[in-house]
């Protein structure tokens, strides 16, 4: 009987991330920085969370960011706008960024210079869950337009995260189906430990001191 040929190229394409990760790990403890890996959908508040996050912090610690994005520079160009070193990359049609992209995009950066260094994934609730970066922490964001199931329709990137932030809470009254109860109780039937915030960054009230609190507080994760 003809024996089935087997090609073990995802084994090899998975070791070579496990190196990059590697790699980016020591580099981070080596220069001391903290990474942030903000993921979430299309338009639910990732760049803004991570532009209030810098206004809030520019003065008390050194901050960088990497974007990742299908196309453009419209959401690096905002970043630098407030001051902040910034990293554009732009994936084509690849819906996440792997640590490939983010080993090639440090090697640019001055990583002597940055604390807090931030990487806005691309907009999706699929794949970004399946590619570690290196980072220290994951963050998901999920707006309260976006409705409370998220967390039940999209269950694997809410188990790899550690972090849930609800976002633009300013508009939870005009969503009475949306309360922040039942979006944390979804979040945590799927990953019990999750941290839980709600931000809003728009509107009468700014709300986003709990985050800041917590992540001016938050420790080296190799997660
Ligand atoms: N009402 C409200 N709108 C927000 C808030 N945060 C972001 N937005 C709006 O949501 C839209 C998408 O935001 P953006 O940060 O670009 O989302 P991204 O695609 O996830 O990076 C923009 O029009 C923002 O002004 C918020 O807290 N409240
Ligand atoms: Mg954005």
């Amino acid at each position: 009987m003809n024996k089935i040929k087997q090609i073990p190229v995802l084994e090899r394409v998975a070791k070579a991330n496990e190196i990059f990760v590697n790699e980016i790990r020591e580099n981070f403890r080596k220069n001391d920085i903290i990474c942030f890996n903000i993921m979430g959908s299309p338009g639910c508040g990732k760049t803004t969370f991570i532009e209030n996050t810098i206004l809030k912090l520019k003065d008390k610690k050194k901050i960088a960011v990497i974007e990742g994005d299908l196309a453009t520079t419209i959401d690096a160009e905002r970043i630098r706008d407030l001051g902040v070193d910034v990293f554009q990359i732009n994936t084509g049609a690849m819906c996440h960024l792997d640590a490939r992209l983010i080993r090639e995009a440090l090697a640019k950066m001055d990583l002597s210079n940055i604390d807090l260094l931030f990487i806005e994934n691309v907009g999706n609730l699929v794949c970004p869950s399946s590619h570690d970066l290196g980072e220290d922490y994951r963050i998901i964001l999920a707006s309260v337009p976006e409705g409370p199931h998220k967390p039940k329709k999209y269950p694997v990137i809410y188990k790899e995260a550690d972090v849930v932030v609800i976002t633009k809470a300013d508009l939870l009254e005009h969503f009475p189906d949306f309360t922040v109860e039942t979006l944390f109780g979804h979040a945590k039937e799927i990953k019990p430990d999750i941290i839980t915030f709600k931000v809003a960054l728009k509107g009468k009230e700014i709300i986003m001191d709990e985050w800041i609190q917590w992540l001016l507080n938050a420790k080296p994760n190799n997660r």
